[in-house]
């Protein structure tokens, strides 16, 4: 299998998110790709690859709005010349167009812009979001690159921040670039007919499931925590079965917090089924590894060997993958339950 590296990464380091009434530490750290890519490396993951840092902008235009692009890649700088003390603060919206606000409002205000692209105030951006996403979002277009040829069955995108709560024109949930998409739109540019993207991350994937909410031509399917009571909770339920010619192409597996994994892996059999069923010549794996029994934000209890477990099942479907590192914050054990997946992936040949 191939690694795909983002050294990039780092500029992406969040001081502080809100949360009940105040600005605690970030839990999407630098630290977690690193000990991902430590522990593939002990593993002997030898093929690592690190991508140009400059993504292809026609495939980052067609999944995400232009405004919303130009909005992320100048935020840091007009959040300075605001104030140049802002330099030692992440920018973090404090108002939102809702309850019939305009979206669309031609607002000029810094603050107003944040709020209208912001759907929560846990996702900071800061000097170096853009770089980062922008190197994150190289490496997921290179990786369906080489697995749309032929070339490698399996691609592993190391990267954060993390992309499945990002849609076309807002971000959230500590992502701003929607890799997963991007993979699935590079297979797609690249001769693939019908893509599927499995969302296996603890919280649904908002992002990803807006993106392809109209079209026929990615299936969504997601198993998560359910949002009735777990982030993001205003989309996520199993009704939620896409719209025009979309419709019946978008899949949601809703689970109660406490899951553990029989429950959880007889989803997966009825996720995988409905790939095969939609007839995808290749999938994109949104791999979060949240659902883990120790992760400080999440509920589901699965255990690290259930990941090799996973990794197996999914390369069951044989199908060109590409996996995308989203969620997982048990920091320590993050690493393994990705390499985990990776070994029982490579392993079931
Ligand atoms: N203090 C992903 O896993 N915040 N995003 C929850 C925790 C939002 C998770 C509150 C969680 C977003 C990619
Ligand atoms: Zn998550």
């Amino acid at each position: 299998m191939l690694i795909l590296q983002n050294d990039r990464h780092r500029e992406h380091a969040g001081r502080h998110e809100m949360y009940r009434g105040r600005l605690v530490e970030c839990v999407e750290v630098p630290e977690r790709a690193e000990l991902v890519l430590g522990e593939l490396h002990r593993r002997g993951f030898a093929r690592v690859e690190r991508p140009a840092v400059r993504a292809d902008m026609t495939v980052v235009e067609s999944v995400h709005d232009l405004r919303y692009l130009a909005f992320l890649r100048q935020a840091w700088d007009h959040w300075i010349a605001l104030d140049s003390a802002n330099a030692s603060f992440d920018i973090l919206p404090s108002v939102w167009p809702n309850q019939g606000l305009r979206r669309d409002a031609p607002t000029q205000n810094f603050s107003a812009q944040v709020g209208r692209y912001a759907f929560d105030a846990g996702s900071p951006i800061t000097r170096g979001t853009w770089d980062a996403c922008l190197a994150g979002a190289a490496s997921a277009i290179e990786a369906a690159r080489r697995v749309a040829s032929g070339s490698e069955r399996g691609a592993l995108v190391v990267t954060r921040p993390p992309g499945h709560h990002a849609g076309r024109d807002f971000f959230g949930g500590y992502c701003f670039l929607n890799n997963a998409a991007l993979a699935a739109q590079t297979l797609r540019d690249a001769g693939h007919a019908r893509v599927a993207i499995l969302d296996v991350d603890y919280h649904h994937g908002n992002g990803t499931q807006s993106i392809f909410y109209r079209r026929a031509d990615v299936l969504t399917v997601s198993i998560h925590g359910d949002p009735a009571t777990e982030y993001p909770f205003y989309l996520g339920y199993a009704d939620e079965r896409g719209e025009g010619e979309g419709e019946g192409f978008n899949l949601n597996r809703p689970l109660p917090k406490g899951t553990a994994f029989d429950a959880w892996r007889r989803e997966l059999d009825i996720a995988l089924e409905a790939v095969a069923r939609f007839g995808a010549s290749a999938l994109v794996v949104a791999l979060g590894v949240d659902a883990y029994k120790a992760d400080p934000i999440s509920g589901f209890l699965l255990d690290s060997a259930d990941f090799t477990t996973i990794g197996s099942l999914i390369a069951s479907a044989r199908l060109p993958t590409v996996f995308v590192l989203e969620g997982g914050y048990a920091v320590a054990e993050m690493g393994i339950n990705v390499a985990n997946v990776a070994e029982g992936f490579s392993l079931a040949g």
